[in-house]
């Protein structure tokens, strides 16, 4: 199976950060440069954002609402889409921005510069980075891991040079701290309040052991000298999570230092492969010996590498392990590992896709664990949101727009038309509740998390109006991020759009179904089946594609990033070929007529692009866009390339290599539904289905030749194959070969 990423060099220290390797316990991230005469390790801690929590509802909003509909009903877009931005953008616009922690400065001291038999690599394995390199004649490593048990960024370096390794090393933020120095003789720390007084307080520290040699803490530094092997501990904490920030890092450094490193290294990888070692995934081709950015520039140059898409699937579980575990904040628009003070979008939660793609692996690739942080997510934005549906809409129930932050706001994030006014954000992020209990039957879960799915639906039954057709729309709508020609002009917002009616079509079923396994609340539940069935419907349109709006009209953008009309297709499940064949081939031709526009453009949007094929069944399709993900979407270190670096790419490229190989329904599973013709044969193991199954699956020739099944709770329904439907019955704890 591959296992690792490895390089002949270091990452340039100036510029590549994206060269860097990324290790993760969830809540820390650090970034590994692995230089010779420098070293640099970027780090992140999860809850460091500038700013408070603010109210920035629009006040304006409620009495703007009904006349913002008037405009639309009568055609006057424009004018509609003026008094929006008035009325109903945040006041200040901006949520809070996700920042760059610091970094850890290591200097060594006369290393000479012959240096021979460099590697850098990352383990996928054991979570571990590694550095090792010849000096000298000499030999130099060094190894980088996150420890989830013991809360640190662990670093060894060490030497078998008798003359000793001697270096300094400091911790660094290079804007925004306000102070910097030592705590005793072997620690030292960093620490401020990001972003005004009712800001984040972050407090940074590190603490250091060596063998052999000596340690000094001067200034802001540590100071080793001549030591055989020197240990680093590295933890931070916020006032987000902690009154005494920096007393909570001085326990966690105390604790760390009790124990030697080698119980810190093996608790580490024991905890890692809990959770990794579930998923194995391998396409039976010959190992590479070719560093992995050499492996990505001949795949850019149109070689292929089914080995780098195995690879490349494995570090996307590796990546979600790392920055989303129980307890942590949810992944952002880059996971954990962020180097800047004002990041692209602020790194924070855009929920018109990108956090929700974050999390499409998780529950297949079996890490529904690391899907917690998102519930917790949406618990905290739960009272903000029904505050933004009181306030600026008075409607009952929680909402949110296309953005939030690390507070949970709920309010419009930007003046822009294309995003800002959408509703949706909630009721989307709400299917993913109900998605892990479908995979996980979890009626406890369901229980806990029931008011939220109630909640969203019951803004909808304030904030629904009737179209002159008499079904129940959104208004204002738009379709992310796309416009529409209108005569001579181009219009965005609109009355209802099609992605609207999929959202609350899923939502309302998600909703129903909660209720019905629940036992609660079967008025409601028939108040929402009611509306359910005026939604408008998915429709084919004089393209032979599915309609993007609910009129006929053409794309501004024909070769848009978002594909927002498939939504039933993927995530959502309402278009299937074999459910819905009319509608299927239509979402077929939108696919081919997006893309011969120049769709897939960005590493995410392609990605979005292999699961609808995965869902069509079009496994050589599927492949291609893979393939396509790699070459032109894919930085040197696997990170997905929006660009620029944006985590969701490589999220949902792993969840498409999944649903390649395995997808469900609540009752059906379907194995090797989107096998291409390149990879006859592999096998993969642990992948889950709704239903709480999991999945062995191997095939030969292009055919699949033996599947096992394991059961977590009763099953009744059938597994498809090639067409063919085999029904089963399993009762919990059954474990069988179907073939
Ligand atoms: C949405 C996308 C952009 C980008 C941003 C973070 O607005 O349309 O491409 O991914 O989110």
């Amino acid at each position: 199976m591959e296992s690792v990423l490895w390089y002949k060099q270091p990452a340039d220290i100036r510029r590549e950060w994206v060269n860097a390797l990324p290790v993760g316990n969830g809540r820390m991230g650090a970034m590994v440069f692995g230089g010779t005469e420098t070293e640099r390790i970027q780090l992140n801690e999860d809850s460091v954002w500038s700013g408070g929590f603010r109210k920035r509802h629009n006040l304006f909003a409620r009495a703007a609402l009904d006349k913002i509909r008037t405009l639309l009903k009568k055609g006057e877009v424009n004018a509609a889409e003026d008094l929006s931005r008035y009325a109903l953008s945040g006041t200040p616009e901006y949520e809070r921005a996700y920042q760059n922690l610091g970094e850890i400065q290591i200097k060594f001291q006369n290393m000479p510069e012959d240096i021979t038999e460099y590697d850098r690599r990352l383990s996928l394995e054991d979570a571990i980075a590694t550095v090792s390199f010849k000096a000298g004649g000499y030999r130099y490593t060094r190894e980088v891991f996150a420890s989830a048990p013991a809360d640190v960024i662990a670093i060894k370096l060490a030497t078998d040079n008798p003359a000793g390794l001697s270096f300094d090393t400091r911790l660094l933020r290079p804007r925004l701290c306000e102070n910097t120095g030592t705590l005793g003789n072997d620690r030292v720390y960093v620490s401020g309040v990001n972003g005004g007084p009712d800001g984040i307080a972050f407090n940074m520290q590190m603490t250091g052991q060596a063998e052999g040699g000596s340690i000094e803490a001067i200034g802001a530094y540590l100071v080793f000298s001549k030591v055989q092997s020197a240990v680093l501990y590295i933890t931070a904490a916020t006032s987000f999570r902690f009154d005494n920030h920096m007393g909570e890092c001085e326990r966690i450094l105390q604790e760390a230092k009790a124990k030697t490193y080698a119980h810190h290294r093996e608790a580490h990888i024991r905890d890692y492969q809990t959770l990794e070692s579930r998923v194995s995934f391998t396409l039976n081709t010959p190992a590479s010996n070719l560093p992995t950015d050499q492996r990505l520039r001949k795949v850019q140059e149109g070689h292929t590498d089914h080995g780098l898409m195995a690879l490349y699937f494995r570090f996307g579980r590796y990546l979600l392990i790392s920055c989303s575990r129980p307890g942590t904040l949810p992944a952002n628009l880059q996971g954990i590992w962020c180097d800047s003070f004002l990041p692209p979008w602020d790194s924070k939660y855009t929920i018109n896709i990108n956090t929700q793609m974050n999390y499409w692996p998780a529950e297949i690739t079996n890490l529904s664990e690391c899907h917690a942080p998102l519930f917790d997510h949406i618990r905290r934005m739960h009272p903000h949101g029904t505050e933004t549906a009181r306030v600026m809409y008075g409607a009952r129930g929680f909402m949110a727009h296309h953005n939030t932050d690390i507070w949970g706001d709920t309010a419009p994030q930007d003046t822009w038309i294309k995003g800002t006014y959408w509703v949706l954000g909630a009721a989307w992020l709400c299917l993913h509740i109900w998605e892990h209990y479908e995979y996980t039957l979890d009626e406890s879960f369901l229980l806990a998390n029931y008011d939220l799915i109630k909640d969203a639906c019951l803004f909808f039954v304030d904030f629904l109006i009737e179209n002159k057709r008499g079904e129940l729309v959104i208004s204002p709508s738009v379709s992310p991020e796309n416009c529409y020609v209108l005569g001579d002009k181009i219009g965005i917002l609109c009355e209802g759009c099609t992605m609207d009616g999929q959202i609350l079509h899923e939502l309302f079923i998600a909703y129903e179904g909660a209720s019905r396994v629940l036992n609660r609340d079967s008025d409601f539940a028939k108040t929402i089946s009611d509306m359910r069935s005026k939604l408008p419907s998915t429709k084919i349109g004089k393209s032979g594609g599915i309609m993007e709006w609910l009129e006929d009209w053409d794309d501004a953008e024909p070769g848009h990033r978002h594909m927002s009309h498939l939504f039933a297709l993927f995530p959502g499940n309402e278009i299937s070929p074999e459910t819905t064949p009319a509608l299927a081939e239509a979402a077929r031709q939108t696919l081919r007529l997006r893309l011969e526009s120049g769709g897939g453009h960005t590493g995410w949007s392609r990605a979005w692009i292999i699961n609808f094929w995965a869902r069509l069944g079009d496994g050589n399709e599927a492949y291609n866009h893979l393939h396509a993900l790699l070459g032109h979407s894919t930085l040197p270190n696997l990170f997905d390339n929006h660009p620029p670096f944006q985590i969701d790419g490589n999220f949902g490229g792993t969840a498409a290599i999944a649903h390649m190989l395995l997808q469900s329904t609540a009752d059906t599973v379907y194995l090797l539904k989107a096998l291409p013709d390149v990879w006859p044969s592999g096998a993969v193991t642990g992948l889950c289905a709704k239903g709480g199954l999991v999945f062995d699956i191997t095939w030969e020739g292009g055919k699949l030749k033996n599947a096992r099944v394991k059961a977590k709770k009763a099953y009744t329904g059938k597994i498809v194959y090639d067409g063919v439907a085999k029904p089963i019955c399993l009762i919990e704890g059954d474990e069988l070969n179907l073939l």
